[in-house]
């Protein structure tokens, strides 16, 4: 079956609403997975406070503190190691990367952004993966956010796009190293999430 898509880039493809028959399943999911491994705020390496909150499933989840960026084999909060991925929800996310020309990616890594209302992302690269080959593939459930991208370098122009429930955002090839972020989240409400914005992030963090 032919699936809507929109060319945000060269190597960015957004499904708008492609994952909205799962979202209960994949809330569930999540519910899950921050019972073992909450979410919380973590430290940049500068000492400031991340806006959003962030829990992981997968063999690695991303963490961040005073000694920088990197993948951890385990929680640090808890000592335990992550939550496995969910294979349904991985399904989707594999025939999205390949529907989006990227055939044979097999995320490792689910990194969980939970955003309040107020709460953004300021412009950074994903960098901290091993290997920048493999793309990054986005499912946004919950408030509308407006997603902005730009260039390798921080600063210039940037193009925004909106994320809604349900949208699958496929990022990889030559696009991989962009910067980008997400705006502030505007006050509202979502029949399934209330005032609040999910968003997994399935990556390759480990080249083997
Ligand atoms: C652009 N998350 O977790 S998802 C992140 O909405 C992150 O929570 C955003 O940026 C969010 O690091 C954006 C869309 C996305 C995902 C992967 C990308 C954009 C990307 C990889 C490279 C460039
Ligand atoms: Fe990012």
């Amino acid at each position: 079956m032919l699936l809507p898509s929109i060319a945000i880039t060269s190597h960015a493809v957004l499904f708008p609403a492609r994952a909205q028959h799962q979202d209960t399943d994949i809330l569930a999911w999540i519910h899950a997975v921050e019972a073992v491994a909450p979410f919380r705020t973590m430290t940049t390496p500068r000492g400031l406070p991340m806006k959003a909150a962030i829990t992981n499933a997968g063999t690695v989840g991303w963490v961040s503190d005073r000694h920088g960026y990197r993948y951890s084999t385990v929680d640090p909060m808890t000592g335990k190691p992550w939550p496995v991925l969910n294979d349904d929800v991985v399904n989707l996310v594999c025939q999205s990367a390949g529907d989006a020309g990227f055939p044979g990616f097999r995320p490792d890594v689910c990194l969980i952004n939970r955003y309040d209302v107020g709460a953004g992302m300021g412009a950074h690269r994903d960098e901290d993966e091993q290997d920048f080959s493999a793309p990054i593939v986005s499912i946004s459930l919950g408030l509308p956010a407006r997603f902005f991208f730009g260039g390798l370098e921080r600063t210039g122009p940037t193009v925004a796009v909106p994320l809604a429930h349900g949208d699958v955002l496929v990022w990889g090839g030559p696009d991989r190293l962009r910067y980008h972020g997400v705006r502030p989240l505007k006050p509202g409400s979502h029949p399934l999430t209330g005032s609040r914005r999910f968003n997994l992030t399935f990556r390759k963090a480990l080249s083997m």
